[in-house]
């Protein structure tokens, strides 16, 4: 019977802020199961200077490479990987690995931020604001030099939850035509249409879909424990529908990531309760009907 892997990767070279790699182990460590595997970035003399687009570069592509071999052997092994992360750079890995074994599947980009930056238009030259750029093939330089196979199609590509956009990074969306359901879409339409739609697309003519959650989606009031927060997000009662509208959708779901929980960021917990919760919804019910 297909089975799901945890996958700890620990990993904060995306952002220029400490932390990120100590969430994984903390959210994983009461799981319940032996089927995980760890891993971690390499001793690294972090890049900071704000000057740096690049920042950390060699040591996320390392990491990535790493993560992006062990991704591929679940698959191989028939099993669903579930990567908790760490920053968002680790999607690349995850992502493309899953779409190099199934060849052809859409993504669904939980998230505040785009993340749809390439090296040329990043403000804070954070590899974490370029992976869905990356997995897209729009950002084509040395972020994906490990991957073989294919790319996820632009209009397979659905971001769900955005609303702190950097400009140039809008125009990059636009001109590839990503379909973007901002946080104002989904208080308006609600966590279910929502969800039907970006699965809608993200399925259409492919595979299945790869599934990336970014947990900066909730409001920094009630998830406070992550690197780069973003203001007026959706409440705690949206964050567990999206999970839930995720599980209806399991038959399509291949992949999975959960990330940026930044424990040192975190105020009484509160961030680690709310990811535990989530990661332990999806691990409880991601297979229950397969
Ligand atoms: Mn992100």
């Amino acid at each position: 019977m297909k089975d799901i892997t945890i996958i700890n990767a620990c990993c904060d070279l995306g952002v220029h802020v400490y932390g990120a790699d100590l969430g994984p182990e903390i959210i994983t460590k009461d799981m319940g199961t032996k089927n995980i595997e760890t891993i971690k970035a390499k001793q690294y003399q972090k890049q900071f200077e704000p000057e740096n687009k690049q920042k950390n570069i060699e040591g996320v592509n390392e990491f990535n490479t790493r993560l992006y071999q062990k991704v591929k052997e679940i698959i191989r092994k028939g099993n669903l990987p579930m990567t908790i992360g760490g920053d968002h750079s680790i999607a690349i890995g995850s992502a493309l690995a899953s779409i190099s074994e199934y060849e052809n599947l859409g993504v669904i980009w939980f998230d505040s931020h785009g993340d749809y930056n390439s090296l040329e238009t990043t403000i804070s030259g954070n590899i974490h604001g370029l992976p869905l750029a990356v997995i897209t093939h729009y950002e084509t330089k040395e972020l994906s030099n490990f991957h073989t196979g294919n790319y996820y199609n632009y209009k397979n590509t659905v971001i769900v939850g955005a609303r702190d956009l950097d400009p140039l990074e809008k125009e990059n969306i636009k001109k590839c035509g990503i379909t973007v359901f901002t946080t104002e879409d989904i208080k308006r339409q609600g966590t279910a249409e929502i969800t039907q739609k970006a699965f809608e697309i993200a399925s259409n003519g492919t595979k299945g879909v790869h599934i990336s959650y970014d947990i900066d989606l909730i409001d920094p009031e009630i998830a406070p424990g992550v690197s780069i927060p973003a203001v007026n997000g959706i409440n705690l009662k949206e964050a567990y529908e999206l999970v839930d509208e995720i599980i209806k959708h399991q038959d399509i779901v291949k992949s999975i990531d959960i990330v940026e929980f930044n424990p040192l960021k975190d105020k009484n917990r509160a961030t680690e309760k709310i990811t535990k919760t989530i990661c332990h919804k999806l691990y409880d019910n991601l297979l229950k009907n397969q």
